[in-house]
């Protein structure tokens, strides 16, 4: 067998009603590290999303367990690997970002969101906080029209034919890091356009699969477990991803193999990544391209959140209003 912890088949229906109290737990995240905006502390803004998501999982019916987390139990209070969640119910695996896009937060960036995902038991890659390798494109494509061990300008010329426009159109959006520099050149001499973000590869996935916007291709390396909560979301709005996890040390790899990673090397396509039924949830917290951030009003807020799920390929945009006079604390 050799996707790692990907044995147990998955057979639970999962509520639809589910969906939205996803929902309310990332908005109850979003409001709380929407305090911290631009403030400079992007510890105290994740540590405000964090407590305020793990309180919201408490009113949930579902019997969850964290698979991707804030870390182990020994170094994360909240939102542990392994931890259990919610009020009790179907039993699910909860992938949690509460805070994606700290740095952003603290600075007033673009797209920062709290974001969760949800699986039946068994449905996600438990994916060790290591960098991975990711490719995505949206949907209504041919099967495999790209792939992560091809050439770039390959996977370029391949995206434009079958979208039926030139490179010149495609834009390819990555992280802006050094080690990019490679790709960045490569896009460039092939014609296409690049857009660099700074952090929030979640967003940089999840709009390449987005109708509305202007991202035909996501490419690179950042967090794993932001791959598993975007390929989440691929399942949800159809597009097409892979990853392959990428190792410093064999401590990693020892690491990578306890939570069931067989082959490191191992390419993996959306649905090793995410399986069976799932449910992907984000509010945003900072406004960006895919969703307005939270808006701070004189008795509350309003949030914009996106929530979506695979079986019925619905993409719900939710805004809400929040009156915090007649909300519980958890969730002002
Ligand atoms: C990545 C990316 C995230 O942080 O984890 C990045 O997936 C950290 O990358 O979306 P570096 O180590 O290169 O800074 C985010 O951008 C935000 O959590
Ligand atoms: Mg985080
Ligand atoms: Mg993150």
């Amino acid at each position: 067998m050799a996707g790692p912890t990907l044995s147990t088949a998955p057979t639970l229906h999962v509520d639809r009603n589910l969906a939205l109290e996803l929902v309310r737990v990332t908005e109850a995240a979003a409001i709380a590290a929407s305090k911290w905006m631009g403030r400079g502390d992007k510890n105290a803004a994740d540590g405000a999303a964090v407590d305020a998501m793990r309180k919201a999982f408490d009113t949930v019916a579902i019997s969850g367990t964290v698979v991707i987390g804030e870390g182990e139990m020994d170094e994360a209070p909240m939102l542990y690997i392994g931890e259990k969640i919610g009020l009790g119910g179907p039993e699910v695996d909860i992938a949690v970002d509460p805070l994606e896009g700290t740095t952003l937060t603290a600075k007033g960036g673009p797209n920062a969101m709290a974001v969760l995902a949800l699986a039946e038991h068994g449905g996600f890659l438990h994916a060790p906080d290591v960098y991975m390798e990711k490719l995505a494109v949206g949907p209504g494509l041919p099967d495999d029209v790209v792939d992560i061990d091809e050439p770039l300008e390959r996977n370029l010329r391949e995206l434009a034919k079958a979208k039926g426009v030139t490179v010149p159109d495609l834009v390819v959006c990555m992280l802006d890091r050094d080690r990019h520099k490679e790709y960045v050149k490569q896009c460039r001499s092939a014609g296409a356009r690049v857009m660099l973000i700074s952090d929030g590869d979640v967003f940089g996935v999840v709009a390449a699969a987005l109708p509305a916007s202007e991202i035909d291709m996501y490419v690179g390396s950042g967090g794993a477990p932001e791959g598993v909560l975007a390929a989440a979301a691929l399942r949800c709005t159809g597009g097409q991803m892979q990853g392959r996890l990428m190792f410093e040390n064999d401590e990693q790899i020892a690491r990578a193999r306890e939570m069931g990673v067989t082959d490191p090397n191992r390419k993996y396509g959306l649905e090793e990544m995410a399986r069976g039924n799932v449910m992907f949830a984000a509010s945003g917290v900072t406004t960006g391209p895919m969703m307005r951030g939270v808006l701070r009003t004189k008795h509350g807020a309003i949030t914009h959140s996106i929530v979506m799920r695979s079986k019925s390929r619905t993409v719900r945009y939710v805004e809400a209003h929040h009156d915090f006079r007649s909300k519980p604390a958890a969730f002002s």
